[in-house]
């Protein structure tokens, strides 16, 4: 295995002099989905960042920011964090001997995610507010204090996250018709547009894909072209208001000739619902988004057979275990150890 940084360094702003903070990030499985691609009508790919040692995308451009700081000589790194960036940011800081502090909002991040970032030791605080006020601290604290922002308004996690695109066509030959995924804070669509632009560019891919990225309804600014003062939604890794790369979303969607648009928590939790039961993959919701998009579109008849379409999957079902014993429904039953009895309650006989 190789470190990320040091598989892709001709695309990467590194030097020979760069630490290297690796956890062997990347290098996701780029899975096949057949019943997906049936309901959608297209060949659908889902590409499972969840497979990173964090459990996330964020791992990718966490190796970059944290190996920068470090060879910049920082002794602490900080970040705003609806839950993904803060477990990233923990792990990596920890492998670098870093301070760690993570600021989140009240009561919305979910357990996995706070479970990975406490047993690191770093320094967590709620505030008694959302991910925009959160992240309005960490500017704040990063601009007046010695500590590293290492939020994906630092340039190296965007360059890190490009390499999400790398691999895709470094599997697929080429780049995909589609790429479908959920927008957030809007660095990861800012980051694989960059890649997929730069690998074109070098002659790695022949073309550029389209954009297709995905708001939840009740965290939908750039949809609706304008702020969400109070951003609700199931999927709380994408509950933010305020993104920071709203403009550079709007450009990866323009350029590529996309879309971005905003897809019910109710459509969210179904794609997620149907990729656990029908693909036997699991993801967290607000990576289910991407998905729940692609089907909304295909109802509209926008793909074509021949189409490729990758779901980014952004971060793993582990991260949020309430929302999947919720949505499932079910409780699990206790019965007598008695074989007969198990089998006519199991419909066996
Ligand atoms: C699973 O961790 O913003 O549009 O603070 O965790 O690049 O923000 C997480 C975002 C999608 C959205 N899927 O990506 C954070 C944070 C998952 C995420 C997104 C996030 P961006």
């Amino acid at each position: 295995m190789v470190a990320l940084i040091e598989k892709y360094k001709a695309f990467l702003p590194v030097t020979d002099e760069t630490p290297v903070i690796s956890l062997q990030e990347g290098n996701t499985p780029l899975i096949p989905a057949p019943r997906l691609s049936q309901r959608i009508g297209a060949q659908v790919y889902l590409k499972f960042e969840g497979a990173n040692p964090t459990g996330s995308f964020k791992d990718r451009g966490m190796t970059m920011a944290v190996s920068k700081a470090a060879e910049e000589g920082a002794k602490a790194v900080i970040c705003a964090s609806t839950g993904n960036t803060s477990a990233a940011a923990a792990a990596y800081a920890a492998r670098a001997g870093m301070k760690c502090i993570v600021l989140i909002p009240d009561g919305k991040v979910a357990l996995g995610k706070l479970a990975q970032v406490q047993l690191t030791g770093a320094d967590v605080v709620q505030i008694d507010g959302n991910f925009d006020d959160c992240l309005r601290m960490v500017r704040y604290l990063s601009d007046n204090y010695p500590v590293a922002l290492v939020n994906s308004v630092n340039p190296f996690r965007i360059e890190g996250q490009k390499t999400g695109a790398f691999e895709i066509v470094d599997e697929l030959g080429d780049s995909p018709t589609y790429q479908a995924m959920p927008v957030g804070n809007a660095g990861n669509i800012t980051a694989y547009w960059a890649g997929y632009k730069a690998y074109k560019e070098a002659g790695k891919a022949s073309r550029l894909p389209t954009m297709l990225g995905f708001q939840a309804a009740g965290a939908a600014p750039i949809v609706h072209g304008a702020m969400v003062e109070k951003p609700e939604t199931v999927a709380t890794a994408i509950r933010i208001g305020n993104p920071a790369s709203w403009q550079k979303a709007l450009t990866a969607r323009d350029e590529s000739g996309g879309v971005i648009q905003a897809v019910t928590d109710e459509q969210i939790l179904e794609a997620y619902g149907l990729l656990s039961s029908e693909e036997g993959v699991f993801c967290e919701p607000a990576s289910a988004s991407g998905v729940a998009g692609a089907l909304m579109l295909a109802e509209q008849h926008f793909f074509k057979p021949d189409d490729s379409v990758v779901c980014i999957l952004t971060g793993h079902g582990l991260k949020d275990p309430g929302t999947a014993m919720s949505r499932s429904g079910k409780e699990v039953e206790v019965l007598p150890v008695d074989g007969e009895n198990l089998a006519a309650h199991l419909g066996l006989k």
